[in-house]
């Protein structure tokens, strides 16, 4: 069984970062290990959510596992709170490679054309160079725009998101998956692109006019669940475009759904059954 690392937050209530990559990569068949990177008591689209910074933990927590030989065949991060957090979180990258692990930055901070409350345009640029230590970067549209310094739009045509692609991809990473395009009104994915090849790749699926938190990290966390399952990275896209897409569908059918994040969980037994369709028999 293969065993990643996910470094993200813990937000004790708001179905996001480690609560949604535990079980969801756990339920792929993974090993997930996690190094939490702050206790919240929500996510920070709750108003004055209180935090518990772990960052001075990081080092002693990845020292002892050193100790230990423990190693992991890919390492995921998402949300990271601090500049610090990022200089440490860079330099375990370079760690991590040096053993043969897949990178996988997700570079959470902003959607809908804005930051999130915590974050700040230099925090942004610090994310950007994080990113450039990675194999594989998911932005979003807003996340892209900020890391590229390309407008964000609303409205735009495949030149615009080719030219985001091709920048994002001189920033340093072997793959760049980009997430949320929708070029017309009910169908929505990921458009892909590999670096040193210049190949792009993209994938649509229905759209849903509705907003959900934390459907980043579901798509994250599935993707990196699908690549340790020996998926490509465009059957990984497909599956974590496709399994997005039926969670917010089955939140929007649920009347008993929290408007603070999608109701995976209902929707786990699915996931499994479609990832066995990608795997040999
Ligand atoms: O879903 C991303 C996320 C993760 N963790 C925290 C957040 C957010 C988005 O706002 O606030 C704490």
């Amino acid at each position: 069984m293969k065993r990643i690392l996910t470094i993200q937050d813990i937000s004790c209530v708001g179905k996001c970062s480690l609560t949604v990559a535990l079980p969801i990569i756990s339920a792929m068949g993974v090993e997930t290990c996690i190094l939490p990177t702050a206790v919240l008591s929500t996510h920070t689209m709750f108003p004055s959510p209180v935090c518990r910074d772990l960052t001075d933990q990081i080092i002693p927590i990845t020292e002892h596992w050193k100790k230990e030989n423990i190693t992991f065949d890919a390492v995921y991060t998402g949300y990271l709170g601090s500049f610090e957090q990022i200089s440490i979180v860079s330099r375990l990258f370079e760690e991590f490679k040096k053993s043969g692990c897949l990178v996988i930055a997700d570079p959470v901070m902003a959607d809908n054309g804005k930051l999130y409350p915590a974050f700040d345009e230099s925090y942004a640029r610090e994310n950007t160079r994080l990113c450039s230590h990675a194999d594989i970067i998911l932005p979003n549209l807003t996340e892209a725009a900020f890391m590229t310094g390309l407008p964000y739009k609303t409205q735009y045509s495949r030149d615009y998101i080719l030219e985001l692609l091709h920048a994002l991809g001189r920033l340093g990473a072997k793959y760049v998956l980009l997430t949320g395009v929708s070029f017309s009104p009910d169908r929505i994915g990921v458009m892909g692109l590999c670096v040193s090849t210049g190949e792009t790749f993209e994938y649509f699926t229905r759209k849903i006019p509705r907003n959900y938190h934390g459907t980043g990290d579901i798509f994250s966390s599935t993707l990196t669940g699908a690549l340790m399952r020996g998926l490509s990275l465009k059957q990984a896209s497909r599956l974590s475009c496709d399994y997005t897409m039926m969670t917010i569908e089955q939140t929007v059918s649920d009347p008993s759904s929290r408007e603070y994040g999608v109701s995976f969980e209902a929707t786990l037994p699915g996931l499994t059954r479609m990832l066995a369709g990608y795997l040999p028999a």
